[in-house]
C-alpha cells in the first residue's frame, strides 16, 4: 500500500485519494476444470496487489506501475478504450492491458459512456510473485476493478467484476482463462477456501482449518516463469471442447467417469487422457470439499497426490521442476503435494505439519540442486481476504 501510494506520488506528482488492493491465489485442488464448467477449490493468498488511484478532469486514463512489472507508462483516451480492444491491444504495453482492459470491460458491462465518468491515474505496486502460477494477473485486475467501481459508483456485485476481469484477460490480454482465479481474487476470505461451481458460479465459503490442525501451507516456486497467452494452455482447453463435441455434451462437467469407456472408442488417446483428467479432477474437488468437512485438512493429502499425478500424466503440463517439487515435499513428509496453477512452470503447493517445514524446505532446495535446477523460493501463504478499499 505505501509502495503503490509512494509510486503515485513520485511519478505523477500528486496524492492519490485512497487505495485498493487485491490477492493473488492459490488453488487448492480443481486443475483446468473451470472452463469446463465444472469445480475449483481455490483461495486468497497474503500477497496482494494495490493500487493508488486519484481522478483526472481530462478524460485520460494513465496507468504507472511499480517494479515488480515493467517500467513503463501507458495512456489510453477513455473513449478510444473500445477502439484498443481488441483488435489494437499490440499498441498498448503487456502488462497494461490488463488494468486498461479492465477499464473498457467494466464500461462495457455496466453500459457506462465513457463521456459521463472521470479518468483517473493508477500506480500499482504488487507483492505477488510474477509468473510463478499465483495469478498476479487477476490480482491486478480484481484491484483495478474494486478501485474503478467505487470511483464511478457503478453498483456491480463481485461476481460482475470477477467476469469483467476475466473478459479483460481473455479479449483485452488474449489468455483464453477460466474464471477461477478472478472470482478467488474478489471473493476470499480468511482461513478459508471458495468452493465454486464455475457453471452457475454459486460459490460457497469452505473452513480450512490449517491452523488448528497445525498445518503450514507451503509454495514451492520453481522459478519456472509460464504464460497462459502462448501455446500450451489454448491446446489443452481446444482438446476438453473436442471431448465435449465427441460425447455430444456442451462442457466436460456434463461427463462422467461412467461415460469414459464410451470415448476411448470416440477420440484419440491424447483427447481422451485430456478428458480423464478433467472428469476425475471434478470427482476430486468435491471429495476434497466433503473431506474437509468432515473430516479437516489432514485427510486431503492424498487427493492432492492423486491430482498431481493426473495433472502430470494425463493432462500433461507439468515440468520436472514441479515433479522434483512434488517429490521432495512428500519425501521429507508432506501430507500432500501437487502443482497449482495453470502449469508448464509456476509453483507446487505442499500441505506440511508445523515441524516439518524446514524439513520440506531443505528436501525441495537439496533436490533442485542435485537436478541441477535453478534454486526455488519457498515460502508459506494465508488464506486471506479478497479485493477491498486498504
Ligand atoms: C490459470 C487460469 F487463469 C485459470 O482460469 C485456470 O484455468 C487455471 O489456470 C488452471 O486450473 O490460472
Amino acid at each position: 500500500m505505501d509502495a503503490a501510494r509512494a509510486l503515485f506520488a513520485e511519478r505523477f506528482d500528486a496524492e492519490p485519494v485512497g487505495t485498493w488492493s487485491s490477492p493473488g491465489r492459490v488453488n487448492l485442488i480443481g486443475e483446468h476444470t473451470d472452463y469446463n464448467d465444472g469445480f475449483v477449490l481455490p483461495f486468497a493468498i497474503q500477497h496482494r496487489t494495490h493500487v493508488a488511484l486519484a481522478p483526472r478532469t481530462d478524460g485520460v486514463f494513465r496507468v504507472r506501475v511499480a517494479s515488480t512489472f515493467d517500467d513503463t507508462t501507458a495512456e489510453v483516451a477513455l473513449d478510444a478504450l473500445d477502439v484498443v480492444f481488441p483488435d489494437q491491444r499490440d499498441d498498448v504495453p503487456e502488462w497494461a492491458r490488463y488494468p486498461l482492459g479492465v477499464a473498457w470491460a467494466l464500461l462495457a458491462a455496466s453500459g457506462t459512456d465513457p463521456a459521463d465518468v472521470t479518468g483517473v491515474d493508477l500506480a500499482f505496486a504488487s507483492d505477488v510473485p510474477v509468473g510463478a502460477g499465483l495469478s498476479s494477473s487477476a490480482a491486478i485486475e480484481g484491484a483495478t476493478a474494486v478501485a474503478l467501481a467505487d470511483t464511478w459508483g457503478l453498483e456491480l456485485d463481485r461476481v460482475a467484476l470477477a467476469k469483467i476481469g476475466r473478459r479483460a484477460e481473455n479479449e483485452a490480454v488474449g489468455a483464453p482463462t477460466g474464471i477461477m482465479d478472478q472470482m478467488a481474487s474478489l471473493l476470499g476470505r480468511p482461513d478459508a477456501a471458495i468452493f465454486l461451481d464455475c457453471r452457475s458460479l454459486q460459490a460457497e465459503v469452505v473452513d480450512l482449518g490449517f491452523a488448528e490442525a497445525g498445518l503450514e501451507l507451503v509454495v514451492i516456486d520453481t522459478n519456472v516463469k509460464h504464460s497462459h497467452a502462448t501455446g500450451g494452455y489454448g491446446e489443452r482447453r481446444a482438446a476438453c471442447e473436442r471431448g465435449a463435441a465427441a460425447l455430444g455434451v456442451p462442457a466436460l462437467r456434463d461427463v462422467s467417469v461412467d461415460d469414459l469407456p464410451r470415448l476411448a472408442e470416440l477420440v484419440d488417446d491424447v483427447t481422451f487422457r485430456r478428458v480423464r483428467h478433467v472428469v476425475t479432477e471434478n470427482q476430486r474437488v468435491l471429495d476434497t470439499v466433503r473431506t474437509l468437512r468432515e473430516q479437516g485438512p489432514t485427510a486431503i493429502g492424498d487427493l492432492l497426490v492423486a491430482s498431481h499425478a493426473s495433472m502430470r500424466d494425463d493432462f500433461e503440463i507439468s515440468v520436472p521442476e514441479l515433479d522434483a517439487a512434488v517429490e521432495a515435499a512428500l519425501s521429507a513428509g508432506a501430507i500432500g503435494a501437487r502443482m497449482t496453477g495453470g502449469g508448464f512452470g509456476g509453483a507446487a503447493i505442499a500441505l506440511v505439519a508445523h515441524d516439518r517445514v524446514d524439513a520440506v524446505r531443505d528436501a525441495a532446495t537439496a533436490a533442485f540442486s542435485a537436478a541441477g535446477f535453478a534454486a526455488p523460493t519457498i515460502f508459506t501463504v494465508t488464506p486471506s481476504v479478497g479485493a477491498a478499499r486498504d
